[in-house]
């Protein structure tokens, strides 16, 4: 298919012809210039381009130690699979740990979901993690001024900075965040995946938001191990890793404005390394061969992706 006039020029004729007016059209720019894709990323040379290296030759571009951890964890076990373990029972989410570990990187808690938490709850988790050598992320989604943030981290009955290796934090209130994680008490290697656009079909984030919050991330590269986002921001950047959440196969939405696409989509199309799944596991009668089915789709994409 050819496109026989790009929007831009479709707007200076509507305009030539009086049917829109010169705010219309700057209107239409500014948004072209917010939300387009570089038709050419998926194309650019190897050695600049994240859509175009293995993960093994990306591990060396790492800056953070857990990013680095990640690449080799998905090139040793061939999975770029994070599942969501949106379970509110103890018992239920040590058992999907157990059964969906040899099919992950990641492991995606809520921790204050959680209703009989239990510190002893952490330290079960921890040796099946070590078991099949996946990575602990509590999805935290931090977005308060530092000093709360940092008491979040490191306080409370959760202790999060002593166990997980990874959370996510939004980019709203700026660099006190990420310096308030940095600075905190807890595990020596540490990573933060910023939250630049989400799987939200109403989300407020617009495209200055998500390039800001690129931005920013680009300024911490010892801590931050990625970005959370729907599209393939940060080419550029091998060292940094894109984790795409709204994956499901049966599925196109929640009634809660949730979206979903499908593994070989946001691989292929929008530039995702890692897939995050949550209800198309848990819900499964078999989580862990479901693990093992989105594990496949998902590898196979990437290795499409990468040729
Ligand atoms: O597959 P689901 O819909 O059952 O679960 C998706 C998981 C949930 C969300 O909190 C999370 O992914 N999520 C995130 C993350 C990872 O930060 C961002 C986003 O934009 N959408 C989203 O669903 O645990």
């Amino acid at each position: 298919m050819h496109a026989i006039l790009s929007l831009t020029q479709l707007m200076e004729y509507l305009k030539e012809e009086n049917c829109i007016d010169e705010s219309i059209v700057n209107k239409v720019k500014i948004y072209l210039n917010n939300t387009q894709v570089d038709a050419n990323i998926f194309t650019k040379s190897k050695e600049s381009n994240r859509l175009k290296l293995s993960f093994m030759e990306r591990a060396r571009f790492a800056k953070n130690k857990v990013a680095e951890r990640i690449f080799q964890i998905m090139a040793t076990k061939n999975t770029t699979l994070c599942v969501a373990a949106d379970l509110t029972k103890t018992t239920d989410i040590l058992n999907l740990a157990e059964e969906v570990g040899p099919h992950i990187c990641l492991f995606k808690t809520h921790i204050d979901i959680v209703e009989d938490f239990h510190p002893n709850f952490l330290k079960h988790l921890q040796d099946i993690a070590q078991t099949h050598n996946f990575i602990l992320f509590e999805d935290k989604k931090f977005a308060d001024i530092g000093k709360t943030v940092q008491l979040q981290y490191s306080e409370s009955i959760y202790k999060i900075s002593s166990w997980a290796s990874l959370v996510t934090a939004h980019s709203l209130t700026g660099k006190g965040v990420l310096d308030a994680i940095r600075e905190s008490e807890g595990l020596k290697e540490r990573g933060v995946f910023l939250l630049a656009e989400t799987s939200a079909a109403s989300s407020l984030i617009d495209g200055n938001y998500t390039q800001a919050t690129v931005k920013l991330a680009l300024q911490y590269t010892d801590l931050i191990s990625g970005i959370v986002c729907q599209s393939p921001l940060f080419v550029d950047q091998p060292g940094l890793i894109q984790l795409t959440p709204g994956v499901q196969l049966d599925s196109i939405g929640d009634t809660l404005s949730q979206q979903y696409n499908t593994p070989e989509h946001v691989v292929l199309e929008r530039g995702a390394d890692i897939a995050v799944v949550g209800r198309g596991i848990t819900k499964s009668a078999d989580p862990a061969l479901a693990a093992q089915k989105y594990k496949e789709l998902l590898w196979n994409a990437y290795k499409k992706r990468i040729v």
